[in-house]
């Protein structure tokens, strides 16, 4: 996947009317976005395609598939039913729930993002015990995208190490949890960014200087 500025921008809003006065300000820079819960429970899985058809934005949804297989399958078929590109799975369910979902990528000519550890402090007390076994499976099973988090540059080089540099890695955390977008593109292919952009004063300038700082 090529990510246009290396920036993912989350749309972790719960109103399409917002994310197209958003998108209005911010499209010429931008031509991935993620789209998660909060859009989709708040104005139904129509709100892929109407992002896709508008702008034609490669769209990750972001449900963090973390199921039994059977369920997992129908979640992602849905989703790429939807008009989703891709969709970001955890691995720590293990082999079996993020091969449904791999199956139903192939199926749709869509692609998964394993989910390795994430940003938040709490990831400390469970995930990033077998984070980096989540990353081997991962690459054991032939996935070649994946999410690992800005927020810890050491775990974020680590799990660089384990997927290689062939594999596409995209990171969150940047910006209000703390991460920094130079750092972080030393390990990772993009960066996802939500509020530092969306509930900024200006969001076209804000993501301009975002741009300019990490000098493509
Ligand atoms: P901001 O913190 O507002 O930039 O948003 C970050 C986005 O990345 C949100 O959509 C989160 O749900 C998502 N995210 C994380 O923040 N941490 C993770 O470990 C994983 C994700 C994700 O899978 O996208």
């Amino acid at each position: 996947m090529k990510v246009k500025n290396k920036i993912i921008l989350a749309l972790d809003i719960n109103n399409l009317k917002t994310v197209n006065k958003l998108l209005e300000e911010v499209s010429e820079y931008i031509d991935t976005v993620k789209i998660g819960y909060p859009l989709v429970l708040a104005e139904g899985p129509r709100s892929i395609s109407v992002i896709k058809e508008e702008y034609g934005f490669n769209i990750i949804a972001d449900f963090k598939v973390a199921d039994i297989p059977e369920t997992n399958q129908k979640i992602a078929d849905l989703t790429f039913s939807a008009g989703a590109d891709a969709i970001i799975v955890h691995g720590f369910v293990g082999e079996d729930s993020v091969q449904a979902c791999c199956r139903s990528a192939d199926n749709h000519d869509g692609k998964i993002f394993l989910l390795t550890e994430m940003s938040h402090p709490g990831a400390e007390l469970f995930m990033q015990k077998v984070s980096l076994d989540i990353a081997r499976m991962g690459i054991d099973m032939g996935i070649k995208n994946f999410v690992a988090p800005s927020t810890k540059l050491d775990r974020l080089e680590k799990i660089r190490k384990i997927v290689g540099d062939e594999s596409f890695l995209i990171s969150p955390g940047v910006g209000v949890q703390g991460g920094n977008p130079v750092q972080t593109l030393k390990y990772a292919d993009s960066l996802i960014i939500g509020r530092s952009i969306y509930a900024a004063e200006n969001p076209q300038k804000t993501l301009q200087s975002i741009i300019n700082s990490i000098e493509l």
